[in-house]
């Protein structure tokens, strides 16, 4: 049995929503909006045939509107969105290619970025690295090929704090016509908003929390609200795709009654894992990492109830009723999905770099710049995009803050299609999620033992644990940097440029 649309939670637009490129998208793209149709010169690891079948144009505009964060009685908040619709949900096939034509309705300078997906460095949507800032009122033509199926997301990539802490993300969900097939499907997207009684924001961001852990939301909500209250058939099989859209918050995920087991980690398939066999019975999550879980659900009547088990006070984000059916009970096997098909790095072969992760002050950076002859040499980060002030870095050097502007030396310089094995030591008394844009990489393991070997995009080092990831490079200056949006715009980002 296929999954109904009415079973997925989140509203759902159909592929087809008919759009197109304006010709306003077109001009205000410039070169590269133009480029889109063209083979772009800069090319990652990602197929991006030449006269795709399966081009699916869209439009997609960010902007403003309004939501009941604060309960059907509370005052409405003034949250930002794609297309009006918090949490806006693509499916597409894989395979497919998205030509798409983004409107920038708010009222300061934003950009897209295609978190986990293997694509185009011109399409990364890093200002000022990638592409322009895309001005209020203006526009930008992204095509973004569909490689890998699973569960991601997009975000802006400037004002990340500001934008993403008001709301801004989409989730895309990339469907294999392989995938096993479940009784239901529930998407489930764990934000916290930093409210105030009236509805409105208080400050994103705060020194002590930018300089420690970062600044948390006191309103902790799954799809917008306090808890989901869903169902799906007795002893069905479920599928729930989980995204931690926080800015800030680390969460333990786990289950209470019902079977479950993980099978996927950031989109990818892994060998399922049984919830129960993980440390604690959880995964850890840091924002922007996601999993899909196979959930059993017990007999009519029983609940399975999803939790956050880090959080001081137990969150239950979701509970799933069964809800009568003629399934009989079988014993639980939980379902894999296909193996995942990305490149893999050549372990043996392999160079190896080690990165460590650490605090740092404003006047202990480097003013180490690029040789005048580089393209980005004279290129200015637009001063929304970088925070305040600096509190961290990566190996000695700080993403710019402040005043500074000019964009850094890379971190390392790569050669395309070559393998490199990273080790991500943290030196901070903080979990960091660090994030590789463009690429999907092997978590080899940590030295704490905690994480399985998986592909990932995002991957969540403890304090004083080093993570080893691998990865074959794709050509292009791809970022590098903590998902705790304060920590990257405070100084823990950096890119790799691989040529
Ligand atoms: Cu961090």
């Amino acid at each position: 049995m296929t999954t109904s649309r009415a079973d997925r939670h989140l509203p759902m637009l159909p592929p087809d929503r008919p759009a197109g490129l304006s010709r306003r998208a077109l001009l205000a793209g410039g070169a590269l909006g133009a480029a889109s149709y063209l083979l772009p010169t800069s090319l990652g690891n990602a197929r991006v045939p030449a006269a795709p079948a399966a081009t699916q144009a869209l439009t997609l505009a960010a902007g403003e509107t309004q939501m009941k964060l604060l309960g059907p009685d509370g005052p409405a908040s003034r949250v930002c969105a794609y297309d009006g619709t918090p949490f806006r949900t693509l499916r597409f096939p894989r395979g497919s290619v998205l030509d798409v034509g983004f409107q920038n309705g708010l009222d300061e300078g934003t950009t897209v970025h295609w978190h986990g997906i293997r694509l185009p460095n011109a399409f990364d949507g890093v200002p000022t690295l990638t592409q322009p800032l895309v001005q209020p009122g203006g526009a930008y033509a992204y095509r973004v090929p569909l490689e890998d199926p699973g569960t991601f997301f997009f975000h802006p990539h400037c004002d990340e704090t500001g934008q993403a802490g008001r709301g801004l993300a989409g989730v895309l969900i990339v469907e294999d016509p392989r995938d096993p097939a479940f009784d239901a499907e529930h998407v489930l997207c764990l934000k916290d908003w930093r409210l105030a009684e009236n509805g409105g924001f208080l400050p994103m961001s705060e020194p002590d929390g930018a300089s420690k852990a970062g600044t948390f939301g006191a309103t902790r909500r799954c799809n917008g609200q306090p808890s989901l209250a869903l169902e799906a058939p007795a002893h069905g099989e479920v599928r729930l795709r989980i995204l931690n859209l926080d800015s800030t918050r680390v969460m333990d995920i786990g289950v209470d009654q019902g079977e479950a087991a993980l099978i996927a980690v950031d989109g990818h398939a892994l060998p399922p894992i049984p919830l129960d066999r993980l440390p604690d019975g959880v995964w850890r999550m840091g924002p922007a990492q996601r999993i899909d879980l196979h959930v059993r659900m017990p007999a009519a009547g029983g609940q399975v109830r999803l939790a956050d088990y880090r959080a001081a006070k137990l969150y239950e984000f979701a509970t799933l009723t069964a809800t009568p059916s003629a399934r009989p009970l079988r014993p639980f096997r939980p379902l894999a999905l296909p193996a995942a098909q990305v490149p893999r790095a050549d372990l043996k072969k392999a160079e190896r770099l080690t990165f460590t992760l650490q605090q740092a002050t404003d006047a202990a950076i480097s003013a180490a710049g690029l040789p005048p002859d580089d393209p980005l040499a004279k290129a200015l980060l637009d001063s929304l995009c970088v925070g305040s002030t600096t509190y961290w870095g990566i190996d000695q050097l700080s993403w710019p803050t402040g005043s500074r502007r000019a964009v850094p030396p890379p971190l390392a310089r790569m050669r395309a299609g070559r393998s490199y094995r990273v080790t991500v030591k943290n030196g901070t008394r903080y979990p960091h999620p660090i994030h590789l844009h463009g690429h999907v990489f092997e978590v080899i393991g940590s030295s704490s033992g905690r994480l399985p070997r998986h592909l990932a995009d995002t991957v969540l080092v403890q304090p004083d644990e080093a993570a080893e990831i691998a990865f074959v490079a794709a050509p292009g200056d791809w970022v590098f940097h903590c998902h705790i949006l304060e920590h990257m715009e405070t100084g823990m980002m950096g890119y790799f440029r691989v040529l």
